[in-house]
C-alpha cells in the first residue's frame, strides 16, 4: 500500500511455516517486503505451503525480548512508533545499518514472536519442525543495539526461550547467513549451553560488520570456550562444495559431539547465488541438503528463522527448497560437487586447529588440509605450513587484485543467471520394508514392491562410536556426495557392533545422498558369507544402475 506508510498486514499460514508479513516503508533498498511476498507465493504455487500445518504469529512480550536485551534498548525501541520521522532518523543514525519505520517495533515483535510460537510448537510435538519467514531479520542485533536491518535478535530469544521455557539443556544454533551474527555470537559467547555456528563473508575483516572478533579465532570466553565456531569466507564465490566441506569437516562432527536437544537455523538465504550482498556461488539447491544434514540432530527438533536473502529469484527457490526437505522429500542430487577451493580450504584448516582443544572428533588431526591434485570433498592430510603465515601472504598478494575484481563483481552479482532448480518428486510411500515371509508387519507398514535401489555401503564392525561418526562425516559422507550415485545400498550384519542409534543416524545422513534411495540390508541371523552373497545379488539384479560401489 504504497500510499500508507503506516500500513501493515500480518499472515498466519500453514505452517509448520510461520509467516509474519509487514509492508515497510521503502528506505532500505534490499530489505523489501517482497522478500516475503515472493517466498511466500513460491511455497503457494509449489503446492509446498498446503502441506504445511498452521501455527498463528504472535507479538513477543516484553519478558521475552528481555531475555536478549535491555530494558533500555526495549523502551528507546518501544518509542518508535510514535517518533516524528525526523526523531526515528536521528534514532536510526547511532545504530549501523538499520532502518526504522514507525511500524518496525511492532514487526519486531511479531518476528521474535513468530519464532517463539515456532518453537513452541516443536518443543510440544506439534510438528517435527518448522521455518517462520519473518521480517526484520534478527542475527545481528545487540543487547542494546540494532544493527544490519535487525531490531531484536530473533533466534538469541528462540534459544534463551527454548531453555527456559522446556528445560533444553543443549541448542546448536547453525547461521548459514551469508553475514557473521555478531549479536548472536556476543550474547552466547560464555555460554556453553549454546554452540553458535556461523560462516560468513569475511575478506580478512573488509566485508561488513568489519569485525575482529567475527575470525576464526573467536572460539567463545570462560566456560563458552569452544562453543563458537567463526568459519570466515575470505573471497566471495563460494560454491556448493565448499558449503558442503564446512558441514562434513567442522560442523557435523562439532554437532554430533555436542549432541543438542533443539536446532535453531539462522536461515539467511544471502548466502546463495545471484544475492548482492553475498556474491556467493551456491545453488539454492544446496540448502535442503544443509537442511538435510541438520534433521537428523536432535531428535529432528528443528526451528529455521528466516534471517537474509535479497536477491528475489533465488531467496524464494532457496525458501522451497529448505521447506521440502523439512517436510521430508528427498533432496535433489548435488550437482557437480567438487573439492573446496584453496581460500575455503585454508578457512578450514584454520576453524578445525582453533577448535581443536575443544573437541575430541577434531583432535586427532595433526596436519592441515591442502588442495589435492585431484581435488576432492575427501579431504588429505597433507604436510603443515605455518598457517599465519600462509594468511598472510596470501593476503598481500590477493589485496591488489580484489580492488580491481570488487567493482566488476558487484555489478555482475544480481545479473547473475542459473538454472531453476529441478522439481523435487517425493514417492507415495516413504518406506518400504522387505520382510521373510514369516515374519509379520509391523503396524503403520505397507507391503510394497520396490523397484529403485542405489550406493553401497558395506561396514565391517565398529565398536568405537566417536572413530565411526569421524569416519562417517569426515569420510563416507563427503565420498558419497562426490560421488553421487544412485543407490545407498546399507548391508548391517550382527557383528556390525554398532547401536541402533547410531545405525540410525548413519542411515538417516546417507539419504542426502542417491536422492533418498536407501536399501538397507539387514541380516538377523549370521550365514556363512552370507552378507556377501545377498549384496552380489543386489548388484545383480539392480545391474541397470548407472553408478555403483561396494565399500
Ligand atoms: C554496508 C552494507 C551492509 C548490512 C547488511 C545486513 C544484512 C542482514 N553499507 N549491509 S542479513
Ligand atoms: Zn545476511
Amino acid at each position: 500500500e504504497k500510499n500508507n506508510n503506516f500500513y501493515h498486514n500480518v499472515f498466519a499460514f500453514s505452517a509448520p511455516i510461520l509467516l509474519c508479513l509487514y509492508y515497510f516503508f521503502p528506505v532500505c533498498k534490499i530489505e523489501v517486503p517482497e522478500r516475503l511476498t515472493v517466498s511466500h507465493e513460491a511455497l503457494i504455487k509449489t503446492g509446498l505451503a498446503d502441506r504445511c500445518i498452521s501455527v498463528p504469529v504472535r507479538e513477543a512480550t516484553d519478558a521475552d525480548i528481555l531475555l536478549v536485551h535491555s530494558e533500555e534498548y526495549l523502551e528507546a525501541v518501544k518509542k518508535t512508533p510514535y517518533m516524528t520521522l525526523e526523531d526515528l532518523q536521528e534514532f536510526t543514525l547511532q545504530y549501523g545499518d538499520v532502518y526504522f519505520h514507525p511500524n518496525i517495533y511492532h514487526c519486531a515483535k511479531l518476528a521474535a514472536g513468530a519464532a517463539l510460537q515456532l518453537v513452541d510448537s516443536v518443543m510440544t510435538g506439534k510438528v517435527r519442525n518448522g521455518m517462520a519467514l519473518v521480517r526484520p531479520p534478527g542475527h545481528h542485533s545487540m543487547r542494546s543495539a540494532a544493527s544490519g536491518f535487525c531490531v531484536f535478535n530473533n533466534v538469541a530469544i528462540a534459544a534463551q526461550y527454548a531453555k527456559q521455557q522446556y528445560g533444553v539443556k543443549r541448542v546448536l544454533i547453525v547461521d548459514w547467513d551469508v553475514h557473521h551474527g555478531q549479536g548472536v555470537q556476543y550474547c552466547f559467547e560464555d555460554d556453553p549451553s549454546v554452540l553458535y555456528f556461523s560462516w560468513h563473508r569475511y575478506e580478512h575483516q573488509k566485508f561488513w560488520p568489519q569485525l575482529k572478533e567475527s575470525d576464526y579465532n573467536s572460539v567463545g570466553k570462560e566456560k563458552g570456550a569452544g562453543f563458537n565456531i567463526n568459519v570466515p569466507w575470505n573471497k566471495v564465490g563460494m560454491k556448493n562444495s565448499d558449503y558442503l566441506s564446512v558441514f562434513c569437516h567442522i560442523l557435523l562432527p562439532v554437532a554430533y559431539e555436542f549432541s543438542p536437544d533443539l536446532v535453531l537455523v539462522c536461515a539467511g538465504f544471502d548466502s546463495a547465488i545471484g544475492d548482492p550482498e553475498g556474491e556467493m556461488c551456491a545453488s539454492p539447491d544446496i540448502f535442503a541438503h544443509l537442511t538435510h544434514l541438520l534433521m537428523n540432530l536432535a531428535g529432528g527438533k528443528l526451528c529455521a528463522v528466516l534471517e537474509g536473502g535479497y536477491n528475489l529469484t533465488s531467496l524464494p527457490q532457496s525458501v522451497c527448497q529448505t521447506v521440502q526437505t523439512l517436510l521430508g522429500d528427498p533432496a535433489p542430487r548435488p550437482a557437480n560437487l567438487d573439492g573446496p577451493c584453496e581460500s575455503a580450504l585454508e578457512s578450514l584448516h584454520c576453524v578445525r586447529s582453533a577448535h581443536r582443544q575443544y573437541w575430541s572428533c577434531l583432535k586427532h588431526m595433526t596436519f592441515i588440509f591442502t588442495a589435492s591434485s585431484n581435488n576432492s570433498l575427501l579431504l588429505s592430510p597433507a604436510e603443515l605450513p605455518t598457517s599465519d603465515v600462509t594468511t598472510k601472504r596470501i593476503k598481500l598478494a590477493e589485496e591488489e587484485e580484489d580492488k580491481l575484481k570488487k567493482v566488476e563483481e558487484e555489478k555482475n552479482a544480481e545479473e547473475e543467471v542459473w538454472p531453476e532448480p529441478p522439481k523435487r518428486v517425493a514417492p507415495a510411500v516413504r518406506t518400504a520394508l522387505v520382510l521373510p515371509n514369516d515374519v509379520a508387519c509391523p503396524d503403520g507398514c505397507k507391503h510394497v514392491n520396490t523397484s529403485q535401489v542405489c550406493l553401497l555401503v558395506l561396514l565391517q564392525g565398529c565398536s568405537d562410536v566417536s572413530g565411526f561418526a569421524q569416519a562417517v562425516l569426515g569420510l563416507l559422507l563427503p565420498l558419497g556426495y562426490e560421488y553421487d550415485p544412485s543407490l545407498v545400498l546399507l548391508a548391517r550384519t550382527p557383528d556390525s557392533g554398532l547401536c541402533d542409534s547410531v545405525w540410525q543416524q548413519l542411515t538417516g545422513l546417507l539419504q542426502g545422498i542417491a536422492q533418498g534411495h536407501t536399501l538397507v540390508l539387514m541380516q538377523v541371523r549370521r550365514r556363512r558369507r552370507g552378507g556377501s552373497i545377498s549384496v552380489y545379488l543386489l548388484l545383480h539384479f539392480w545391474g541397470g544402475l548407472d553408478r555403483w560401489q561396494v565399500f
